[in-house]
C-alpha cells in the first residue's frame, strides 16, 4: 500500500491537463467541503445534514499545468422516495462520465455497509482511476488514521482492485488539499483548458442564490425536516428608479416544505426563524453577487414532493 504525503516528482517535459474528476461516497463524509477547499471558493453548499448535495456541482480549479475540474455529487444512500432514487442516479450516471473518481471517506466513521456497497459498484468500473480519499483527518488520531488507511486499502483488495492512490486529507483544516489536487491532475488526459480562465463554477447564479437560501435554511433544523425542504428563486430583477451607483436586486424565492404541519417550523415564532435565514442567506448572495439585495422569502407547501414526479419535475429534478 502506498499512502500519499508528498507530491509526485514534476514531469521533465511539462504538458497540460484538463478532465473531470468527481466525487463520491456517503452522505456527510465532507465531498462538498473539499470540493470548495479545492476550488478555494463556496461553490457548493455543505452541511451536517446527509444529503445536503442535491445536484451535481462543477468546481473548477486552474493551474498553469491542468485545469482539473471537479464534480461534487449527491451522497449515495439507500432511497427512501423518488428524490432519493433520482439522486443515486445521477451518482451514477456521472461517474460512467469522469477521468477519475474520488471515493471519499470520513477518517472519524468506521468502514460499514454503504461504503461497501459504494466500492463495490466502482469496482465495477473499469475504465476509470479511483482514488481513495480519506477526509476529515482532523478529527482523528494518527493510530486511528492509520488504521483508517490499511482498512481503505484492504476493503479494494478484497473487491479485486487496487486504488491509484489513497490520500489522507482534511477540508477544514486545510491539510494535504493541494496534494490531493497534485495527484488528481496526472490522471486526467492531456488537453486545453475546457472553461474559461476564473471561471470557478458553471452553475446558473439563481441555481447558486436558492442553494445559499436552502443552506441557511438547513441550519438548526432536526430531524426529517432538512429533506423536506426545497428552494426555488421565481424571480431576480434589478430594481428600477435606482442611480446607477445604488443598485439593487429584488430576489423572490420559495421555500418549499412537505407538510402543513412543517410551516411553523420554517416560519418560527414571530416569524423569527424565516427572518435570521432570510438575513443569513442575503449575507451570502451579496458577497456572491458583488450587489446589494432585496430578498423576499415565502414560505410553500409542495405535498410529499419528494415522493412526487410531478411536484419533482417542477422542482427541478
Ligand atoms: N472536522 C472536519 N469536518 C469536515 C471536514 N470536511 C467536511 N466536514 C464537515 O462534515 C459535514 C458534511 O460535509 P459536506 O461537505 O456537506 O458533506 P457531503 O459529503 O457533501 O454531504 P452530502 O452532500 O450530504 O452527500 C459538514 O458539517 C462539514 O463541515 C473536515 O475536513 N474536517
Ligand atoms: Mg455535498
Amino acid at each position: 500500500m502506498s499512502v500519499r504525503t508528498q507530491s509526485p516528482q514534476p514531469p521533465e517535459q511539462a504538458v497540460h491537463r484538463a478532465g473531470f474528476a468527481c466525487f463520491v461516497g456517503r452522505p456527510n463524509a465532507g465531498k462538498s467541503t473539499l470540493t470548495n477547499a479545492l476550488v478555494g471558493k463556496k461553490v457548493a453548499i455543505t452541511s451536517n445534514r446527509p444529503q445536503t448535495t442535491r445536484h451535481t456541482v462543477r468546481g473548477i480549479v486552474h493551474r498553469p499545468d491542468a485545469q482539473l475540474i471537479l464534480v461534487d455529487t449527491p451522497g449515495l444512500h439507500k432511497p427512501r422516495t423518488l428524490l432519493g432514487e433520482r439522486l443515486n442516479d445521477v451518482v451514477r450516471t456521472t461517474w460512467a462520465e469522469v477521468d477519475v473518481i474520488g471515493f471519499c471517506l470520513p477518517a472519524n466513521e468506521k468502514l460499514g455497509p454503504g461504503d461497501r456497497f459504494i466500492a463495490k459498484e466502482l469496482a465495477s468500473i473499469k475504465k476509470s482511476p479511483k482514488v481513495a480519499i480519506v477526509t476529515k483527518t482532523d478529527l482523528v488520531d494518527s493510530k486511528t488514521l492509520a488504521e483508517q488507511l490499511i482498512a481503505v486499502d484492504q476493503l479494494a483488495k478484497e473487491l479485486g482492485f487496487e486504488w491509484a492512490e489513497i490520500v489522507p486529507v482534511s477540508a477544514v483544516g486545510e491539510k494535504q488539499v493541494d496534494l490531493l489536487a497534485d495527484l488528481l491532475v496526472p490522471l486526467l488526459p492531456e488537453g486545453p483548458a475546457l472553461y474559461p480562465e476564473g471561471d470557478l463554477t458553471d452553475e446558473p447564479e439563481q441555481v447558486m442564490v436558492a442553494e445559499l437560501i436552502r443552506e441557511a435554511a438547513l441550519e438548526g433544523v432536526r430531524d426529517e425536516l432538512p429533506h423536506s425542504i426545497a428552494v426555488v428563486v421565481e424571480e431576480m430583477l434589478p430594481r428600477e428608479d435606482r442611480p446607477a451607483d445604488k443598485p439593487l436586486l429584488d430576489i423572490h424565492a420559495f421555500v418549499y416544505i412537505e407538510r402543513p404541519s412543517q410551516k411553523g417550523i420554517i416560519i418560527g415564532p414571530k416569524g423569527k426563524r424565516l427572518k435570521d435565514v432570510g438575513i443569513k442567506s442575503r449575507k451570502q448572495i451579496e458577497a456572491l453577487l458583488g450587489t446589494p439585495v432585496f430578498l423576499d422569502l415565502h414560505v410553500k407547501v409542495a405535498k410529499d414532493w419528494q415522493r412526487d414526479p410531478r411536484q419533482l419535475r417542477k422542482l427541478g429534478f
